[in-house]
């Protein structure tokens, strides 16, 4: 097992678009396990493969408090959707940055288990939400890029700063 590292925005590699799991071999077994490991030891309810440098479409989520109740989705399917929530949403890949972002409320995924077995969940609130902002990590989207310009523009120069400051601590 190990601990991954999680791309930060803004990166290139968090733009690309994900490629389905042709084979559910040991290699995409690793991967699931790593980002579980990744997903609890960073504290995230949720992580997907793109956030560490692999655009597969793999998904780890825990919305659980007792964080044992992990769920992985792989080349999941939004079939259906209905109404609108808005919600705080942060992300791995964006630290320290919460703002509200619009998603269906109410959402039907397929997707195959670690297992490869096919199933469906129908998801509202928080698990709905964060189905969606991990898919949209697959299709190469961040959340912040909902926001508008001047916030998304505020954001990225927070997060130089912040990255400046990491560098010169590791270099001293
Ligand atoms: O840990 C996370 N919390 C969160 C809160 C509200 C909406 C979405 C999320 S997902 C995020 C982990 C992450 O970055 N996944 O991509
Ligand atoms: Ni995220």
């Amino acid at each position: 097992m190990s601990i991954l590292n999680i791309l930060q925005h803004p990166d290139d590699r968090l733009h690309i678009s994900a490629k389905p799991i042709k084979e559910l071999d040991a290699v995409t077994h690793q991967l699931v396990k790593d980002m579980a490991e990744t997903m609890y030891s960073a504290s995230g309810i949720g992580l997907a493969a793109t956030q560490v440098n692999v655009p597969k479409r793999v998904i780890v989520i825990d919305i659980s408090e007792a964080r044992d109740d992990l769920l992985v989705l792989i080349n999941p399917e939004i079939q259906s959707r209905e109404g609108t929530v808005v919600f705080e949403e942060g992300c791995l890949s964006v630290p320290g940055v919460y703002d509200r972002v619009e998603r269906s409320e109410q959402i039907m995924v397929q997707a195959l288990s670690a297992e490869g077995d096919e199933f469906k969940l129908e998801a509202t609130g928080l698990l709905s939400v964060c189905i969606q902002h991990e898919i949209d990590h697959l299709d190469g989207k961040v959340f912040v890029e909902y926001l508008s310009r001047l916030k998304q523009d505020r954001i990225i120069k927070k997060l130089k700063k912040n990255q400046k400051g990491l560098d010169q601590q590791g270099s001293s």
